[in-house]
């Protein structure tokens, strides 16, 4: 007898005991589930190519071997973090199945506690966003102005884009009145180029110094919390009443540009003069511009505040659904072009005032790239949340300029990342990796990801034989600008001052239907502030913008008019700023089909079949989910609301479900005779409100009468499902029917 084997035998018949398989499969309590799992395990997909881990490049240039990717699941079967495979993930280790968890529980411990920490701070502004995958291509047109290789022709670059709102919190609602970001990272051969911009043109503050104080107003209250993504309340207006630079940048707040209909159709401006530099080291400035291939489109105020309910998520769902439906959105890319002079104006303007704008007509857009948006992220908080934009990320060949906004947010972009993302390495996480070889010599820190080698990361040095080496040629180019002599001075130039008159040029660029709306937006937004000297003193800036601005919201806030306090600037509009008047693509558009089992399920067939073909998105709204004849339903009565649509075409008149709100009722003055569903009365009389074209044939036709819209512009009566389709189609280019509006 050997005690010492024995031991082992029996240890050794224990663990394969208690490897063993539990006796009764599928049994309560025996420690597998009671129902099969739906899949069998397989290999996830692989990581993409940008999240991959770049190669460790070591200074003297002797390669290692590459990593495992670290940073996506791999194999078929659950680990821990450390790689160990795990046999129950559902049951916390316990003393007998009534006691208490064994602190030994090592992976009950790190599951919770990594899920304790799964949340990172949000973005301290521009929390809510979404982002998604694309490509710049370059027409090359503006190879002669800068070096930038991204520039060059035919050049294709990689590219993340993340829309976003200011103010709210990251749960907070997409379609609330605000400013949007459009943050461009181009993964370009030279390094990433970071263009961290808004849909708006102009910005609040003329100085960096005051970002803080726009924030604090703007945001909720400090005591309440509240409101959540607004900017109507009494904070915002003390300050922008206070501080008139930022009239110019409210007035666009308080237009349509303040409820964009969907990411795909903003603008987006880089705000701020760049210089640019080509190969013979000659500069000229620029202003950035992106211009959806859709147009610029607003949502009426209404559909907004509709949105914020039945669908926070509006905006977001909008780009992802219509990236998935293969309606990819697609922007060009321009500039303004002005001479790099020393005094840094064109046309009088001061292009080193971001509150200022250079109106088209004086200096035209003109287009040097195109960008389209075709992948959505695999996750949203390794891409969307985890992508860090940095106004400092910049390609040789553009350079920044004096304006005293932008000089301030090299700082605070690359300082927010350090608490955001908890230290110095966020451009090694995979979103923020530049797609060509890295050979800095910052070394260690928080999250560090790369095996650096070579011993001599400083220069110069002779250990590492003088590597890496500054490139003198192509590296990055920082334009010797002369700085004109003059003291150290908390000034601003004396151009600065004018805060009115390219407010007064916005309001007068606008459509009658588009200055109602701004009349409107200032009457809700002052009418929700609570002091009485705040919204008389708006009002007295909005004496300085124009007179029947001011007497309307006046007369909304049941306030006298006050007489100006100062000239009222003598400037024409722009008509390039007005979003109404031209025709647009109406590629990627949602078009609305009413069916139910009564119609005619071919012709509501072919109509959809055409509406794809169109380059537009068709959702068959039925009584129920599943299928209608042999046709997929994408919506039902129940979960449509008009406000997700562009246009409304109706093949039935379906009668109301036996459990739907009473149909008729005369006391609660519900609409129609009794005889189709109310919520397609709702969804009808909705969708005309907001000025959609709508289009009817067979009993569809009944709809519109019963919602007493037949007959009105926009709404067309057909023959046939295809000449329904063909009437709707004439309208949408305008985008909405304007005549609907007084
Ligand atoms: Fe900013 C985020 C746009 C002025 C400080 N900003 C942020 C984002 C956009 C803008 C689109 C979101 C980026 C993303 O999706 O991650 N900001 C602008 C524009 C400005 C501007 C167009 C004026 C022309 N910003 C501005 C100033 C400061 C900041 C003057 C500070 C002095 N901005 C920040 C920030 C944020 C930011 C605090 C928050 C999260 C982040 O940077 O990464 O650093």
């Amino acid at each position: 007898m050997d005690p010492i084997k024995d031991a082992v035998k029996s240890a050794a018949a224990k663990i394969a005991d208690a490897a063993a398989p539990p006796a009764v499969p599928g049994k309560p309590g025996s420690g597998t589930p009671t129902v099969d799992e739906p899949t069998t395990p397989r290999e996830p997909l692989p990581p993409s190519q940008e999240q991959g881990t770049p190669a460790p490049k070591s200074p003297t240039g002797a390669s290692y071997a590459t990593p495992p990717a670290a940073n996506a699941q791999q194999g078929a079967y659950l680990t821990t973090s450390a790689g160990t495979r795990l046999r129950d993930t559902d049951h916390s280790l316990k003393a007998g199945p009534r006691g208490p968890i064994l602190m030994q529980d090592h992976h009950f411990r790190e599951k919770i506690t990594h899920f304790d920490h799964e949340r990172i701070p949000e973005r301290v502004v521009h929390a809510r966003g979404a982002g998604a995958h694309g490509v710049f291509t370059s027409y090359g047109t503006a190879s002669a102005l800068t070096r930038a290789r991204f520039l060059q022709k035919d050049v294709e670059t990689q590219v993340f884009v993340r829309f976003s709102t200011v103010l709210g919190s990251r749960g907070s609602a997409d379609t609330v009145r605000d400013t949007r970001g459009f943050a461009t990272k181009f993964y370009t051969e030279e390094g990433n180029f970071d263009l961290v911009g808004n849909n708006m043109p102009v910005f609040f503050i003329q100085d960096a110094i005051k970002f803080p104080d726009i924030v604090h107003a703007a945001k909720w209250h400090p005591d309440r919390e509240i409101p959540q993504a607004q900017s109507a309340h009494d904070t915002f207006w003390d300050f922008v009443s206070l501080h008139t630079e930022a009239q110019h940048h409210t007035i666009w707040n308080m237009s349509d540009r303040g409820i964009p209909r969907s990411y795909r159709m903003m603008e987006g401006f880089g705000v701020h003069t760049f210089r640019l530099v080509n190969e013979a080291g000659e500069t000229v400035l620029v202003k950035f511009h992106w211009k959806p291939k859709l147009g610029v489109h607003s949502l009426t105020w209404e559909e907004a505040q509709l949105a914020g309910g039945v669908d926070p998520d509006f905006h977001r769902r909008d780009l992802y659904d219509a990236i998935e439906a293969g309606a990819f959105p697609e922007w060009e890319l321009g500039v303004q072009v002005f001479p790099d002079t020393p005094e840094e104006t064109f046309a009088g303007i001061d292009l080193l005032d971001p509150t200022k704008i250079v109106p088209e007509e004086l200096a035209e857009v003109q287009p040097i790239g195109r960008m389209v948006l075709n992948r959505t992220p695999t996750n949203f908080f390794a891409e969307s949340e985890q992508v860090a934009f940095h106004l400092g990320q910049l390609p040789p060949g553009i350079d920044v300029t004096n304006d005293p906004l932008l000089q301030g947010r090299l700082f605070s972009y690359l300082d927010t990342q350090l608490t955001r993302l908890a230290g110095p390495n966020f451009n090694q996480i995979p979103i923020n990796r530049p797609h060509v070889p890295v050979n800095d010599m910052l070394r260690d820190g928080f999250h560090q990801q790369a095996v650096h080698a070579g011993v001599a990361p400083y220069r110069p040095n002779s250990l590492d034989e003088g590597n890496p080496s500054v490139d003198k040629k192509d590296g990055f180019v920082d334009v010797p600008v002369r700085i004109a002599e003059a003291p150290k001075i908390r000034q601003n130039p004396v151009s600065f001052d004018d805060h009115f008159s390219q407010a007064r040029l916005f309001w007068l660029s606008m459509s009658p239907v588009e200055q109602e709306h701004i009349i409107r937006a200032y009457s809700f937004e002052l009418g929700k502030c609570y002091e009485q000297a705040i919204k008389e003193r708006q009002l007295r800036c909005l004496a300085r913008i124009d007179p029947v601005l001011c007497s309307s919201v006046a007369e909304a806030l049941g306030l006298p008019v006050p007489a100006p306090d100062g000239p009222i600037a003598e400037v024409t509009g722009s008509p390039a700023l007005s979003q109404i008047g031209h025709e647009w693509p109406a590629d990627g558009r949602l078009i609305g089909i009413v069916a139910d089992a009564g119609a005619d399920l071919t012709a509501v067939g072919s109509v959809r079949e055409a509406v794809f073909a169109a380059g537009m998105v068709p959702l068959l709204i039925a009584p129920h989910g599943g299928k209608l004849g042999p046709l997929d339903v994408q919506r039902t009565f129940a979960t449509a609301r008009s406000i997700e649509f562009d246009a409304i075409l109706l093949a039935a008149a379906p009668p109301p479900a036996p459990d739907a709100v009473p149909a008729r009722d005369e006391k609660a003055g519900a609409p129609g005779n009794g005889a189709v569903d109310p919520r397609v009365l709702l969804l009808v009389t909705e969708a005309w409100r907001h000025a959609k074209a709508i289009g009817a044939w067979d009993a569809g036709a009944d709809v519109l009468a019963q919602a007493g819209v037949a007959g009105t512009p926009g709404v067309v009566t057909a023959a046939g499902a295809t000449e329904a389709l063909t009437a709707v189609q004439e309208l949408l280019p305008a985008h909405r029917v304007w005549q609907r509006f007084r």
